[in-house]
């Protein structure tokens, strides 16, 4: 089933210049991204974002971190687009990410861990919603779209 996601790099990678290598890993494995665009988030997009953390006792610092720096926001399609990215970024904890993934090669915390991804359909829908405008995003094929399966 062909499905849409969201992804930010956020402010860690852009910080340590590898925001290209992370894009290039995406586009690498077949993803199309069809929006992207790097902004600092507002105050508002992050508690959006972060709603079901919001009693836990790193909310505070990651709302903080999410906002330190500038993030590139991201909608992926493809061929089950959100597992296919959440295998892709790895488990959330450094110590725990698999090498190969973004966080297994990447990620040396738990919390500033590089990259986020949706983690369900429904969550990346409203995940969407909050960085994206409606027809904000684009329509194109990639040329090796057939091969894609
Ligand atoms: P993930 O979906 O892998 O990004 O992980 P979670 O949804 O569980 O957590 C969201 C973010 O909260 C993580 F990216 C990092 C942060 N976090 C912490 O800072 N400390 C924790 O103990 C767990 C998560």
């Amino acid at each position: 089933m062909i499905e849409r996601t969201f992804s930010m790099i956020k402010p860690d990678a852009v910080l340590r210049g590898i925001v290209g290598e992370v894009i290039a890993r995406i586009e690498r494995k077949g993803l199309k991204i069809v929006g992207m665009r790097m902004i600092r988030v507002s105050e508002d997009q992050a508690s959006r974002l972060y709603a079901v953390h919001r009693e836990k006792p790193f909310y505070g610092e990651l709302v903080s971190f999410i906002r330190s720096a500038p993030v590139v926001v991201m909608a992926i399609e493809g061929e089950s687009a959100v597992s296919v990215m959440r295998r892709l970024i790895g488990s959330t904890d450094a110590k725990e990410a698999s090498p190969g993934t973004v966080r297994g090669d990447f990620s040396c915390s738990k919390s500033m861990n590089v990259i986020h991804a949706s983690d369900s359909v429904e969550n990346a829908q409203k995940e969407l919603a909050i960085f994206f405008g409606e027809g904000e995003l684009l329509s194109y094929e990639r040329l090796d779209a057939k091969w894609v399966t």
